[in-house]
Formats: structure tokens, C-alpha cells, sequence
């Protein structure tokens, strides 16, 4: 059986951590740039003020896209690139440059599948309150307007927002990613509504001004729990584990359902009501209404997952690993089973076709003496990650596609340079490309629509 026929393989990039270009043509402030700007935020005081220069590298990066055979591209446009204030005025050379990306992609015959939101606050928006400001719902819709009104005539596929989870788990929170704020529980909750009822506005508004008929879908993430054995007992009590409220109250925003029930159900919860009732804001039916507007895909971004049995009084327990156990260079778990289960416990609760967001590694990549970049280790996790992501879909699991993340290296967030995700190595000094090995090795893998995994 395999994969579809018409699996969507891709990659995956966000404007920020790619584009650099921060203080041209027209672009705004955002809350990154901001964020940079300060000392001590980010490692080595790195900025994604150049990033990748793709902003003006985007045809070599398009070229390299074309040699890996990728058949999907997901980037992420930067709402203050074309809409400098947040609203209003449109910078049309960040149109310009969005136009022609898609239109290089498009000749190139592939896909693109554009995300509104990968973190890029306009700053303007964020000294009016950002995500706290309830005017934030019509601002999101505003820029969702302005993305289907110039883009879906090229553009069949949108995500809304990629990984709320981490925008205000990670940015309000424990304020180590922009804008750095550790603000009360009671707003965080406040804000998560907002962003749930910004994403029923830009839903809505793709639709509504689409040139043509569109795909709009949503990129959560969160950790997946997978079952220790076979056994009944233990399968149980990962679904359970993956479908409670097990977070630590101040890691509330990692949790799945909180995220996706309303988006997916109309309702919070119940569980997560009860054990957040104190903290949250007024919720109306409208609200509801809004956030559950029809999606026609869900995204999901996975990385790692919890190990879970039945516990002897008969509720979930975490499995520890055992010393040793294979991790990243970010020190993140290899757990090839989460891209089985997670999408699988997804697809029974959400009944909607699965697209992979974001899936991949860190790797300690360095250029060899023969010039090129062997990650034997990247190799080794995909294949094992989508092994395991074939068998979810021959369980039954409707699955369209899987974007590695990432396309090329970047600007990891906090920790500036010193990650690297790409199947594509960026010499920062010079802006060279290299194709790693895993880039080769993915490029056959498509070839082969994962026959020869
Ligand atoms: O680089 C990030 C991406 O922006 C969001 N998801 C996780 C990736 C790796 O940390």
C-alpha cells in the first residue's frame, strides 16, 4: 500500500528565520527584530536580519528545490513585510516579492502552501496590545483579506498558524522567544482566545475572497504520546495521556486538545475548563461559531513524543528512558513511534485528512573535506520516522503529506546559528548552498514515493 499516489512531499521554511532583508523595501518592525536587537536573548547575539538572504537568494533556493524534486514548498509570508503597520497601508515591493516567489515555485512545478502566521508580529500590533487586544481578531482577518485577495489566484493551500502552542507557550510564558514577556496566566489565556478566534477570521476570509476554490487548514503543534507495547492496556493509555491536560500549570499552552477541540469542535474541553476555570476569559457562542469555521485539512507539526504504559492503579505513566537513548543535537528524544501514533490518535478524534507540518533534526552538519555534507544520522531518523508515518497510513490514517522541516539551515529562534535543520546546508559567511546527503537521499525517497524506505 505504501503512501497516496499524490502525497504531497515537501519542505518546510518560515519568512523570518529565512528571508534576512529586515530593514528593506518597505518592511515594518516585527517583534523578532525586535527581540534581536537586545542583548542576551539570543545565542551569540545572532539576528535574522540576513538569515539565509533568501529574500534575494529565492531563485537559487527555488532552483535547489527543483534539484531535490520536492513536489510541496510550505513557507510562511511576514505580516509586517506586507503589511508594515499591522494594517492599512500594503507595502506592494513585500507583495512583489511574495508574487514572484510563488510564481518561480509554480514554474518550477511545485506547490506552494503559504502559513500566515510563523511568529512575525508586526510591532506596530504589539504596542496596540498584540495578541491580548480583542482588535486583534479583524487585524488577522485584514491580513488574511490581503493574502487571498493577491495570492489565491496562484495559491490553493493555507495554513492559518503555525504552532499557537509555541507563540504564546514559548513568547508569553516562559518569555524566551519574542517579544520576551512573562505575562499572567490569566492573559495568556485571554490571548489564546483571541488567536483562536483571529484563526475562524482568516479562515473565513481566505474563503470568502479567493479567486479560486482554496484548502485552508491549521499547524499546531505538541508533544504525541505513543504506547510502551502492543498491549491493549498500554495502547489505551496513550490515547488517554494524549488526550488529558497531563501539562505542569505553567506549560498549560503545550496542550493538543486545548488548541484543537475548539478549532475542530466548537468547544473547549471540558477537562481543561475545569482545571483552568479561574484564569479564563469570557467566552460567547459567537466565539465558538467563529473559531469552528469549517477547515478542510489539519496540520500537524511533530518532533519527538512521550513513551506511556497502563500504570498498576489503572491511569497512564510516563516511561522513562534509559540512559543513552538516541537524541538530537538539540537533545531532543528519537522517537520514530510518534509519527505513528500521534497522527493516528489525530485522525481518530479529528476525522480530517493529516498533513505532517514540520518533522526533523538538528544535526552537528559541517561541510567534509570533500566538500560535501554527510548527516548519516538525519538519514537514519527519517527513515525510521517515516517508516513509521507509512504504517499510520496503512492503519487507515488519511495522511496527504509531510514537510521536512527544514528546506535549508536558519535562524533557530533563541538559539541564533547554532542549529541546523536543513536538508540544505547554508554557509552563513559566503551564503553557499550545499545539498546534504539527506537532500540526495530525500530526493530519491519522493522519486520513489517512499517504496524504498
Ligand atoms: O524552527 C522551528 C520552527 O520554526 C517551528 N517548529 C519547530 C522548529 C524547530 O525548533
Amino acid at each position: 500500500m505504501g503512501f497516496r499516489k499524490d502525497f504531497w512531499w515537501g519542505a518546510a521554511t518560515s519568512s523570518y528565520q529565512i528571508e534576512g532583508a529586515a530593514y528593506e523595501d518597505g518592511k515594518g518592525l516585527n517583534i523578532w527584530d525586535v527581540f534581536c536587537q537586545e542583548e542576551g536573548r539570543v545565542y551569540g547575539g545572532h539576528t535574522g536580519d540576513i538569515a539565509c538572504d533568501h529574500y534575494h537568494r529565492y531563485g537559487e533556493d527555488v532552483e535547489l528545490m527543483k534539484r531535490l524534486g520536492l513536489k510541496a514548498y510550505r513557507f510562511s509570508i511576514d505580516w509586517s513585510r506586507v503589511l508594515p503597520d499591522g494594517t492599512g497601508k500594503v507595502n506592494e515591493k513585500g507583495i512583489r516579492f511574495y508574487s514572484e516567489l510563488i510564481d518561480a515555485l509554480l514554474e518550477g512545478g511545485i506547490e506552494p502552501f503559504i502559513t500566515l502566521y510563523h511568529w512575525e508580529l508586526p510591532y506596530e500590533l504589539y504596542k496596540k496590545g498584540g495578541w491580548l487586544n480583542e482588535e486583534i481578531v479583524d487585524w488577522f482577518g485584514e491580513y488574511a483579506r490581503l493574502v487571498s485577495e493577491r495570492f489565491s489566484d496562484r495559491v490553493k493551500y493555507f495554513f492559518t498558524l503555525n504552532e499557537p502552542q509555541c507563540f504564546i507557550g514559548l513568547g508569553y510564558l516562559d518569555g524566551i522567544h519574542a517579544p520576551g514577556v512573562k505575562a499572567p496566566v490569566r492573559d495568556t489565556f485571554q490571548m489564546a482566545h483571541n488567536v483562536l478566534k483571529a484563526h475562524g477570521m482568516a479562515v473565513k476570509n481566505l474563503k470568502e475572497y479567493a479567486k479560486q476554490e482554496i484548502h485552508v487548514g491549521y499547524a499546531p503543534t505538541g508533544s504525541m504520546s505513543f504506547p510502551d507495547s502492543d498491549k491493549p492496556e498500554d495502547i489505551e493509555a496513550a490515547r488517554k495521556h494524549f488526550l488529558s491536560f497531563p501539562e505542569a500549570f505553567d506549560r498549560w499552552a503545550g496542550n493538543v486538545r486545548w488548541w484543537s477541540d475548539p478549532v475542530l469542535f466548537g468547544e473547549y474541553p471540558e477537562e481543561g475548563l475545569k482545571k483552568y476555570q479561574k484564569y479564563l476569559p469570557r467566552i460567547s457562542k459567537e466565539d465558538m461559531k467563529l473559531i469552528s469555521q469549517p477547515i478542510d485539512f489539519y496540520g500537524q507539526n511533530i518532533y519527538s513524543g512521550n513513551r506511556v504504559r497502563m500504570g498498576e492503579d489503572g491511569e497512564p505513566e510516563g516511561v522513562k528512558h534509559y540512559d543513552g537513548f538516541p537524541k538530537t543535537a538539540l537533545d531532543w528524544p528519537v522517537t520514530p513511534e510518534c509519527l505513528c501514533w500521534g497522527p493516528k490518535f489525530l485522525y481518530e478524534r479529528y476525522q480530517k485528512p493529516i498533513y505532517i507540518t514540520e518533522n526533523g533534526l538538528s544535526c552537528h552538519d559541517v561541510i567534509s573535506v570533500d566538500g560535501q555534507v554527510h548527516d548519516p544520522n538525519r538519514i537514519d531518523f527519517l527513515t525510521r520516522y517515516l517508516r513509521e508515518l507509512r504504517k499510520c497510513a496503512e492503519q487507515g490514517a488519511d495522511i496527504r503529506g509531510y514537510f521536512h522541516w527544514s528546506l535549508m539551515d536558519n535562524f533557530e529562534w533563541q538559539s541564533g546559528y547554532a542549529e541546523r535543520f536543513g536538508l540544505i546546508f547554508v554557509d552563513y559567511g559566503t551564503q553557499k548552498r550545499v545539498i546534504k546527503d539527506s537532500g540526495y537521499w530525500y530526493k530519491n525517497l519522493i522519486l520513489e514515493n517512499g517504496k524504498n524506505l
